[in-house]
């Protein structure tokens, strides 16, 4: 891939040239000029595109999966959503995982551990359940569940509930990207509920308060599950005071509550409300994100291409792909649930961001 610019890689083929490209092979190298404009973008190029997962497409299917395997012989139970530009590492889009998990009442699927963090978004069913590190915690509708990197953790559906099914969103493939990914079976298979239930989100999941005696020095958010309704009613109450960010409307994100900071080291997360009617104007940033739509439908315009969402749809946004939100609705608000790489690629400095129109934008680092 040759340019004619000054500064970049423009070096014709020769037989000569051809010839010593074959000799370098043989000792396993290559000359940077051949491959330095295709390593070096001008700016990320992501091989994802955007998809939309539309969930009374993907609802039967799911269900169907409980009469073809048990979660015991599975592991988990999971159909994963394959970004057609990411299926050599089981994307949904860069280098984040997502599945839809389903259980039936009182099945429950074994305690393992791995390097990848994991969330879960509850989709639809009661009587969810999921343990980590001894923790249990009950999962309604629009809650969102940590698994974080290196816990222990299984989920499981209560007897007296009904069919269950949620989104499991992992880094996965970063940690593959990585190779640093470990994987452990519980030893006991199983494991010991050792505190209150749901006492993490009591003791850390209180609006502006803290333990005085609470101490937390993990990496990763002691309130392991966020509720839908302080959620909800959290954008309620911020929408009434603030016009919002242009692009993303009524935008909050999920938090460590002893830091301020985000969710987990490798994965972020968000809530946000586009009010009846709203439109949010367009830009691109830095780092890959899959949405939810937690409530209400709209539409997003995604590299350029419409996709309209309704309650239960995903939808990812690549990495540096144009994008913009809006509420079709003139009477109801539009809640998105997403997730993001963005502790990595805030804490790697690689955060960039562009108005649409903006030419200065990609100069700005927030
Ligand atoms: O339950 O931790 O969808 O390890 C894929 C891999 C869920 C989990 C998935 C996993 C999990």
């Amino acid at each position: 891939m040759r340019e004619e610019v000054v500064g970049r890689a423009n070096v014709e083929d020769t037989p000569e040239l051809v010839a010593y490209y074959k000799d370098l092979e043989r000792f396993e190298t290559g000359a940077l000029w051949t491959v330095a404009n295709q390593i070096e973008p001008w700016q990320p190029k992501s091989t994802s595109v955007p998809v939309l997962w539309r969930y009374a497409d993907l609802r039967e299917p799911v269900l169907r999966s409980v009469s073809l395997v048990s979660p015991e012989k599975a592991g988990r139970r999971v159909i994963y959503l394959n970004n057609p530009g990411r299926r050599d590492v089981s994307a949904a889009v860069g280098w984040l995982y997502s599945g839809l998990q389903v259980m039936h009442p009182g099945e429950v699927a074994t305690s393992h551990a791995h390097s990848a963090s994991a969330l879960r978004f509850i989709m639809e069913g009661s009587g969810a359940y999921t343990v980590v590190d001894g923790h249990k915690m009950t999962l309604g509708g629009n809650d969102f569940v940590l698994t974080p990197n290196g816990t222990w953790h299984e989920h499981g559906v209560e007897a007296s509930g009904s069919t269950c099914i949620w989104q499991d969103g992992l880094d996965i493939p970063f940690v593959n990207a990585m190779e640093a990914n470990f994987f452990a079976v519980h030893p006991d298979l199983y494991q010991k509920v050792g505190y209150a239930v749901d006492d993490m989100t009591k003791t850390w999941g209180n609006a502006g308060l803290m333990p005085s005696t609470g101490e937390w020095s993990k990496r990763y958010s002691p309130m392991l599950k966020y509720e839908w309704a302080p959620t909800y009613d959290a954008l309620t109450r911020y929408a009434k005071t603030t016009d919002g960010s242009p692009f993303d409307g009524v935008h909050m994100k999920y938090v460590n509550p002893a830091t301020g900071g985000h969710v987990m080291q490798t994965i972020g997360a968000g809530m946000q409300m586009l009010r009846p009617g709203e439109r949010t104007k367009a830009h691109r940033h830095t780092g890959s994100f899959i949405y939810q739509c937690a409530k209400g439908s709209g539409y997003s315009i995604i590299g350029g291409q419409r996709f309209e969402w309704t309650e239960r749809d995903i939808f990812c946004v690549p990495s540096w792909a144009w994008h913009e939100h809006g509420n079709a609705s003139a009477s109801d608000d539009a809640c998105l649930f997403s997730f993001n790489d963005l502790p990595v690629i805030e804490g790697l400095g690689l955060y960039r961001e562009e108005a649409l129109g903006d030419n200065e934008g990609f100069q700005r680092v927030v």
